[in-house]
């Protein structure tokens, strides 16, 4: 998935409904007029559907291509036909995809669409249709009441800083909160692909339910007092304000250090072992220099490795959340074995039990993280490998979908949020189950 972004000097002046007037882009020499689809130059960045993968080998000829896989849809396992994949492509990639056999059809430029989908946005927030997402600071005053609410079982405290000095706030809820109990402990997490907002907006339901519902609802109750539930609702808090920060939505997914860091590449757990991830400092799966070296990383391997006491890892399960695609994803992403160094037939068919389990709750699709495509030096496979956390990652609404993808409306967090509740309820009641 890693890809070379170029810089893009020019952005579509004026968009009208589905036609996209496109950006014109300086054509490399080798770059030949599209067959498929283009009548005339491709965007600088353009929203591509990639036909023709059937087998492993094409499946990981897309993957590796150096584009931004968005998501893709159909059967994805060797053989299979239907596989549609759906990219963000510069024209040379797109070119290069087309002359190894894939058809591959221009959707829109992606530059254009982000502006369209950002209309009306002033610098600094988001675009007054989508007002109901939480900035950073609108997330701090969040859970800062939550605390002062609900003082008896919420905490709120800091992991650590991110590149920019923001703090990485996580904020605790269980009864007797200021006490370490002998409880198992639950760790949500969410919003470290700073472009997928909507997953910050569920970690702040799973604040909102625990707190306020707490004194009215025995089954929330039953769960606070029995555990130590922690959740992170941004990680990358220096990604999700450059996201807003412009007129426009940027698309962005990495921290804001150099050219970013793929945060979910970025873990030590296996880093960088596997082909799973880039060493192109420009590529959007881009690893970083060194095994946890973003701060953002850093603070929370931390806060994860803070919770072992008396050599037991507390925290027994967790969920971190992504967007889009709608579904349930558990480790290993490093390998497309089912069972590996670190991970026994029992342990794996427990990770496919519960995640087919929760996923019937919501709807979403249960696979293993590397049947998606191979990664290397991600949190959920960093959770289990190093600390034996159930570790799960759900990719969000919607199933597919382009730019909505990332920029759904705010009228679809509710909806899309209150989808994982029974899901959340699952993962916190595994914690304190028995292996
Ligand atoms: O690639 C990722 O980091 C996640 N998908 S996303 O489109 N939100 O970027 C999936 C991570 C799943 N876990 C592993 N592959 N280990
Ligand atoms: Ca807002
Ligand atoms: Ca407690
Ligand atoms: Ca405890
Ligand atoms: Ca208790
Ligand atoms: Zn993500």
């Amino acid at each position: 998935m890693s890809t070379t972004r170029r810089a893009v000097g020019v952005i579509a002046a004026a968009v009208t409904g589905a036609a996209l007037l496109i950006a014109q882009p300086a054509l490399s020499a080798s770059a030949q007029p599209n067959p498929d689809s283009d009548s005339g130059a491709a965007p600088a960045r353009g929203l591509y559907k990639v036909l023709g993968a059937t087998t492993k080998q094409q499946y990981t000829q897309i993957t590796d291509s150096g584009v931004d896989v968005l998501t893709h849809h159909g059967k994805r396992k060797a053989s299979a036909p239907g596989v549609e994949f759906e990219v963000v492509a510069n024209p040379e990639q797109a070119q290069k995809l087309r002359s190894q056999g894939y058809k591959v059809d221009l959707n829109g430029d992606w530059d254009a669409m982000l502006k369209e989908r950002s209309r009306g946005k002033k610098a600094g927030d988001f675009p007054p249709d989508d007002e109901k997402y939480h900035n950073y600071k609108e997330m701090t005053d969040e859970i800062n009441k939550a605390q002062s609410d609900h003082a008896d079982i919420a905490k709120v405290s800091s992991v650590g800083k991110s590149h920019e000095g923001r703090d990485i706030p996580v904020i605790k809820i269980s009864d007797n909160v200021g006490q370490d109990e002998d409880e198992p402990e639950v760790l949500f997490t969410c919003n470290m692909h700073a472009r997928e907002h909507i997953t910050a907006e569920m970690c702040l339901r799973i604040v909102s339910r625990f707190t306020d519902g707490y004194a009215g609802d025995a089954a929330i109750k039953d769960m606070v007092d029995n555990r130590e539930i922690y959740i992170v609702p941004m990680q990358n808090p220096d990604g999700i304000e450059y996201d807003i920060s412009g007129g426009d939505y940027k698309g962005w997914r990495k921290n804001r250090e150099g050219q970013g860091t793929d945060l979910n590449r970025n873990y030590s757990f296996k880093w960088g072992c596997c082909d799973g991830s880039s060493t192109d400092p420009g590529a959007e799966d881009y690893r970083g220099p060194s095994a946890a070296s973003a701060p953002e990383t850093q603070a929370m391997e931390k806060f994860a490795a803070s919770r072992v006491v008396n050599g037991k890892q507390q925290i027994k399960s967790h969920i971190d959340f992504h967007s889009f695609s709608e579904l349930v994803l558990w480790p290993f992403g490093w390998t497309q074995d089912d069972v590996a160094e670190g991970m026994t037939e029992a342990e794996a068919k427990r990770f496919q039990d519960l995640g087919k389990q929760m996923a019937q709750t919501n709807g979403y699709t249960p696979e293993q993280s590397s049947d998606l495509y191979v990664t290397d030096g991600a949190i959920d496979d960093h959770m289990w490998g190093t600390h034996k956390i159930l570790s799960y990652t759900f990719e969000m609404y919607p199933s597919g979908g382009g730019i909505d993808g990332f920029y759904p409306p705010d009228e679809k967090i509710e909806p899309e949020t209150a989808r994982n509740d029974k899901a959340v309820d699952m993962i916190i009641k595994a914690a304190g189950e028995q292996p």
